[in-house]
């Protein structure tokens, strides 16, 4: 009895009729079908109705994988053999209904945020410079994987009603029919509205600045501290990120949340640290690059070097230009990518000793 209503059902993790023939499709009925929950070093959390389990991809699966979409990602379902009660083997990953994704102008491989994702959830804080273009950079995100995105104005405990009310406008006169949510993790003003939002077996992807409240929210829809936040003594400090691994949580009321790190992407970096200005400056002159994938360090005809060279572009504003896109590209790594960076170097620092050696007398 007390099994039947516990016992949780593929439902009550996301699975829909979208998913329902794909196993078959796939020769996969042998296999049980698990969703992924967290990505680990070398692993993944997936969990269904018999439990969770730590899981690793077949040495076949590892061998086919040429490109990040080959692997698993959070929110992914898998087809699955138990090895024990505690880890399992994944065989294959099922068609996705949605993708969440980053690309890069100047790389062809791409980031994977969150996969079979309903809604994109855009949390921004009311507290700091807010910026309409970033929205929007969110909204492509969003469209291109075919999910639906939705804002979350949060910390409003921090801003005036008539603050508030002219934020909301702003927005709904530049994008129609979006739909626009405020909050205060303090104070859980538009709380009961945010969980209310939040529909039974459907996944909810939040994304945003750090620092903006994306844990905190999470935390309290669990009505638990689950997920650890930024220390209240440093809720204005900038460049650190509280959260650095993706996470699927499951309310009480159905739904299905997936917190990530905060993005501070090219191009979503903060307005008010005038990032995004840098950014802007640099895409013009690059716009006469010989080649449309430069990276401004040393190739020849670069037009960026060039306007520093002949004092179009300060070159202080250039280096903070490069140190960030550095810092944006391994943040947006996976560990499965910054271990594989790293085994790579392992690999090319034992082969330049062996040479050493070689060499020596
Ligand atoms: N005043 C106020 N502070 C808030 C609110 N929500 C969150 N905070 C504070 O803002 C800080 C950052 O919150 P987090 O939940 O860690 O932010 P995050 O978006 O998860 O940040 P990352 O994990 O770094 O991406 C913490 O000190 C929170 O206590 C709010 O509604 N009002
Ligand atoms: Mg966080
Ligand atoms: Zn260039």
């Amino acid at each position: 009895m007390t099994d039947e209503i516990t016992k949780i059902k593929l439902e009550d993790l996301g699975y829909d009729k979208f998913f329902d023939l794909k196993p078959k499709l796939l020769e996969l009925t042998n296999f049980s079908i698990a969703r992924v929950i967290a990505e680990h070093k070398e692993a993944y959390r997936v969990k269904n109705s018999d439990g969770e389990y730590l899981a690793k991809i077949t040495g076949k699966q590892m061998f086919n994988a040429t490109k990040r979409t080959d692997y698993p990602a959070i929110g992914d379902w898998v087809a699955i053999t138990k090895l024990d009660d505690e880890r399992a083997v994944i065989h294959n990953i099922l068609p996705r209904k949605t993708m969440l994704q980053k690309k890069y102008s100047n790389r062809q491989d791409i980031q994977i945020i969150a996969t079979n994702i309903d809604v994109a959830l855009i949390v921004e804080s009311l507290d700091r410079d807010f910026n309409l273009n970033r929205f929007e950079r969110y909204f492509v995100l969003a469209n291109e994987g075919g999910i639906k995105p939705a804002i979350i104005l949060n910390k409003i405990d921090l801003v005036s009603e008539d603050e508030l009310n002219q934020k909301i406008e702003q927005i709904k006169n530049r994008f129609n029919n979006i739909d626009i949510i405020s909050t205060s993790a303090i104070t859980e003003q538009g709380l009961s509205g945010l969980m209310n939002y939040i529909t039974r077996g459907k996944t909810y992807c939040f994304l945003g600045s750090s620092g903006v409240g994306k844990s905190s929210l999470i935390n309290k829809l669990l009505k638990r501290n689950v997920i650890k936040t930024r220390e209240i003594s440093d809720s204005t400090g900038k460049g650190k990120h509280t959260t650095t691994t993706r996470g699927m949580y499951f309310l009480k009321n159905g739904g299905i949340v997936i917190d990530n790190p905060g993005t501070r992407e090219v191009g979503i970096a903060d307005a008010d640290s005038g990032i995004e200005n840098i950014f802007d400056e640099i895409t013009n002159f690059s716009k006469k690059c010989k080649y449309s994938d430069c990276t401004h360090i040393n190739e020849s005809n670069c037009a960026v070097l060039k306007a520093i060279e002949n004092g179009e572009l300060d070159e202080a504003k250039y280096q903070n230009y490069i140190k960030l896109k550095k810092e944006n590209e391994f943040y947006e790594m996976t560990d499965f990518e910054k271990r594989e960076k790293d085994r790579k170097f392992g690999q090319f620092v034992k082969k330049a000793k062996e040479q050493l050696k070689r060499v020596k007398p």
